[in-house]
């Protein structure tokens, strides 16, 4: 069965995520079809893509597949782990990427949704940054996402909580550029996506790049970044990482004991 259905209407294209029975939960073969989907709309240069679910779902999506996360011994959140290279791919995609979200976000989903370019959220969404849920150490670009959405406090609250925050909320801090009733979601998203189809797409790719290198324009010295490497290493060797990985699979509260 596909993971993802793409359309196209003009120069706007969609890409709505498809794998309910795991809650949209965004596993390799889930991620390589979004990516494909985007490289595809790339040629055929569309001007504005919108990332969906299927209507009215109370799920958005899980997040990284917990499924495919190692149980310790390796970066769970390296370079080539699916989730990273989707965000990218939605970075690097030349049109604005827009996440339209009905329902939970959750985790690194959270992550791929901050990384589009615009989200338009129904009042239903809610957005959870989980890591520390998991045991999990979240990686640098991630992280720099996260502060490119929203204020340091605003991050802090939301990975050391693991909590979910409202639409609203979301689009009080700036996270989310507008929440619209359910009803009128797919209406004003895609009226959005054609005003950005008619503009000029050369200036629009370009600027977009630009503001990339400019979000992410912030230099770390070797010694910053091999400690940093070094101390994310502590926490996916960790018990508790471990004890967060098995939790879930056991479908149980973790113990965490700081180990
Ligand atoms: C695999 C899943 C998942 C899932 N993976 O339905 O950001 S980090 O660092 O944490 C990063 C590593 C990350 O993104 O980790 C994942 C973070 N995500 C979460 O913590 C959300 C975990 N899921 C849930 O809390 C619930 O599933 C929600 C609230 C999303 C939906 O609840 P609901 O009652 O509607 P179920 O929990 O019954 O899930 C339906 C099926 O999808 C699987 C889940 O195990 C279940 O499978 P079974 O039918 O085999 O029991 N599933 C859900 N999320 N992230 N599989």
């Amino acid at each position: 069965m596909a993971l993802v259905e793409t359309t196209a209407d003009g120069a706007i294209a969609t890409i709505i995520l498809d794998r309910p029975e795991r809650r949209n939960a965004l596993s390799k073969e889930l991620v390589d079809a979004i990516v494909a989907a985007l490289e595809g709309f790339s040629e055929e240069r569309a001007r504005s893509v919108v990332l969906r679910a299927r209507p009215g779902v109370k799920v958005w999506s899980a997040g990284h597949d917990v499924g495919e996360l190692p149980e310790g011994g390796r970066d769970p959140l390296g370079w080539d782990d699916p989730l990273r290279y989707l965000v990218r791919a939605i970075e690097e995609h030349p049109a604005p990427v827009i996440a339209m979200i009905e329902g939970g976000v959750w985790g690194g989903a959270c992550e791929v949704a901050f990384a589009c370019d615009l989200i338009i959220a129904a009042p239903t969404a809610t957005f959870a940054v989980t890591p520390a849920r998991l045991g999990v150490p979240y990686n640098v670009s991630g992280m720099l996402t996260f502060l490119n959405a929203c204020s340091l406090r605003i991050v802090k609250e939301m990975v050391f909580t693991a909590k979910p925050i409202t639409a609203e909320r979301a689009e009080r801090l700036g996270i989310v550029n507008h929440t619209v009733p359910a009803d009128d979601l797919e209406q004003f998203t895609y009226a959005l996506a054609g005003e950005i189809a008619e503009n000029a797409p050369l200036s629009i790719s370009v600027m977009k790049e630009q503001l990339r290198m400019l979000a992410g324009a912030h230099p770390m010295s070797p010694r910053r970044f091999e400690r940093v490497q070094g101390l994310r290493r502590i926490v996916y060797d960790s018990q508790d990482y471990a004890e967060g990985i098995r939790a879930f699979r056991e479908k149980r509260r973790p113990k965490f004991s700081g180990q």
